[in-house]
Formats: C-alpha cells, sequence, structure tokens
C-alpha cells in the first residue's frame, strides 16, 4: 500500500498546552508520525513517500476564507495559546495575533507557532497527492498526517486540529462518485460533522459519549445532519471503558450503514486512541481488536483513503499502526 507523509510535519511542535486546568506537555508531538513512518518503511508491503510540496492554503476548498486568511498571515516567533475566545462571533478582527486566533478557536490545547501555517501548506499538499493517488489506481492508501484534522471545522479549529484533512480529501473525492467518511478516532469529529452537516457525503462517527468526553459540546446521538444532509450524520457514542466485544458490535451496525449508502470511496478518520492503553482514551480495545477492526473495514470492498488522526501512545504506535493497517495492505 501506497503511504503518503507531509516531509515537514516536525516544524509544529509545541512544548505545552493547557489543559485539565494547567500547562502540560504538548500531547501530539512529531514523534507520533516519525515512529510511524520508520515502522511502515521497514515493512515491504508499505511504500512510503516523502511529501515536500506546498499548496496555498486558500484553495483548500472546506473552510471559511478569514479563518484561512489569519492561518496564512499570523507571525508570531513563539506558540500562541490565546486567552479570549469570541463566543458571539463578532465580526472585527483584532490586530494583536493571539486575539485573531481566538476568534475561531475552541479550546487551550491547540497553539499556532512559527511554522505552523507553512506545515499545514505542505499537508494540504500531502492530502490532494494522496486523492490523486487514490482516484487514478482505486487502490487503499494512507495518509500518515499531523497536524490532525477532524476537529477543524468550517469556521473553527480546536483539539490539535487547524484544518480537516478528511474533509479536504472528501470534497475532491465527490467529484469522481459518492463518499462516506467513517470516523474511529475515541473523540467526536465535530469538525468534519460541521462540514457535511448539510451535505449528503456520508458522516458515520464511533466515539467517547460526549456527555464525558471531549468535544463535549458535539457528537450527540440525535444530530441526524439537516437539509440536504438529513440522514447523513450517524453518531454512535460510546460509553467510557467500553470493551473490544461491544466496539466491534457498533462497527458491524456503522458498517451496515455505510454499505447500504453504497459509496465510491470511503474515508477512514483513523485515531488509534481508541487502544487500550493510550493516554487520552478509555476504550478496552487490545492490538488483536486493532486488526479486527482493520479486517471489518476492508471486507466492504470499498477503495478506502486511511487518514491519521489522533493517538497518543507512542510507544507503541508502530505495533497499532502495523496491526490495523495489514488487512488494507
Ligand atoms: C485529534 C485528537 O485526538 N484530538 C484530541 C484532543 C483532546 N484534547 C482534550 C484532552 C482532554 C484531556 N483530559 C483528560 C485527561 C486524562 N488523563
Ligand atoms: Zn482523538
Amino acid at each position: 500500500m501506497r503511504v503518503f507523509v507531509p516531509k515537514i510535519h516536525g516544524l509544529h511542535s509545541p512544548e505545552y498546552e493547557f489543559n485539565d486546568s494547567k500547562l502540560i506537555k504538548y500531547q501530539e508531538p512529531p514523534d507520533r508520525i516519525d515512529k510511524i513512518v520508520e515502522r511502515l518503511s521497514i515493512n515491504h508491503r508499505y511504500i512510503v513517500t516523502e511529501v515536500t510540496g506546498k499548496e496555498k492554503l486558500s484553495k483548500n476548498g472546506v473552510h471559511f476564507d478569514k479563518m484561512i486568511e489569519i492561518f496564512e498571515n499570523i507571525r508570531t516567533d513563539k506558540y500562541l495559546i490565546p486567552d479570549t475566545f469570541n463566543i458571539k462571533r463578532i465580526e472585527k478582527e483584532p490586530e494583536e495575533c493571539s486575539a485573531k486566533l481566538g476568534m475561531y478557536l475552541f479550546d487551550t490545547a491547540t497553539p499556532f507557532g512559527p511554522n505552523t501555517a507553512d506545515v499545514l501548506r505542505n499537508s494540504f499538499m500531502t492530502i490532494k497527492e494522496a486523492v490523486n493517488h487514490i482516484k487514478k489506481t482505486k487502490e487503499n492508501v494512507y495518509v500518515a498526517i499531523r497536524p490532525p484534522g477532524h476537529h477543524a471545522g468550517y469556521d473553527f479549529f480546536g483539539g490539535y486540529c487547524y484544518m480537516n484533512n478528511a474533509a479536504i480529501a472528501a470534497v475532491r473525492l465527490k467529484k469522481t462518485g459518492k463518499v462516506a467518511i467513517l470516523d474511529i478516532d475515541y473523540h467526536h469529529g465535530n469538525g468534519t460533522q460541521d462540514i457535511f452537516y448539510y451535505s449528503d457525503v456520508l458522516y458515520v462517527s464511533l466515539h467517547a459519549d460526549p456527555a464525558t468526553e471531549f468535544p463535549y459540546y458535539w457528537g450527540y446521538a440525535e444530530e441526524s445532519g439537516e437539509g440536504e444532509g438529513y440522514g447523513y450524520n450517524v453518531n454512535i457514542p460510546l460509553a467510557r471503558g467500553t470493551k473490544r466485544q461491544d466496539y466491534l458490535m457498533a462497527l458491524r451496525n456503522a458498517l451496515e450503514i455505510i454499505s447500504g449508502y453504497s459509496p465510491t470511496f470511503l474515508i477512514l478518520s483513523l485515531g488509534l486512541d481508541i487502544y487500550r492503553g493510550d493516554p487520552l482514551g478509555t476504550f478496552d480495545i487490545d492490538r488483536d481488536g486493532l486488526n479486527e477492526i482493520g479486517v471489518l473495514i476492508r471486507v466492504l470492498g470499498v477503495p478506502v483513503l486511511i487518514v491519521q488522526e489522533g493517538g497518543y501512545a507512542i510507544d507503541e504506535i508502530g505495533d497499532n499502526i502495523e496491526a490495523i493497517l495489514e488487512p488494507f495492505s
């Protein structure tokens, strides 16, 4: 299987995030992806391509122009974590860079640094190359990408995410067929849900119940989409501590819905934070469980674009990615 990686992702590397009412070590560091790439590079089933190119963020096709313009124009010599949030969406753009970010940011764990915009340009190019590959070959593709994307909505960002990689791929794939997105990150993909809430791109998510887990305000079962999108948003919240067998049962239900939609392409938002040993997760899914998840999704027989989202058990991330990707490779 082909694997695409943004070459300069390591230039986005905040030291801290503000979480649980304190400043803690940033949980989404470069070695997540470095470890994945290191492992897949020595496995003959994978052909890893580092993407060096960059693309203008304004061409992303998904996000609100004003938010992207702010990303393009931030000038900073340190990682900014805003202290003020524009919760009423007042259309005044302050001069202060940190306050510009606060217009669209929804949490305190998503710092914006000197090279963050450049890394996003390289990420965008990487997604485009992966999309071109799957369009041309109809083969499964894996994008080993960071920062992740599924918490970035039309006009908001947060949860370590700035731009929505899966959504950027979906709008491009939609031009040649029907697209479904299956999101198995531990956290609800509030950004992806937001972007496609009024459209018939099918979004199905299995995630920890937002009543007790981030992102808290999105991800409830009654959120079904609206207008053209009604019935095309499916949330399956699961209790903290959900065990492998219960997870797999919920996944089978999700796959049945996707199968009934007959997509031309499937995008898999892959969060390895569902793994038992993850510091941000609580699900009880072991490595064999990850492999079984891969097998069940593979059985759909639809070409899959796999996009990396979360996953923070860094010492085990190499073994975990191999376990879940093996059926697709
Ligand atoms: C892409 C992705 O997985 N983003 C997740 C962002 C989650 N940020 C909030 C984490 C809350 C941590 N508080 C729980 C501490 C458990 N010891
Ligand atoms: Zn997550």
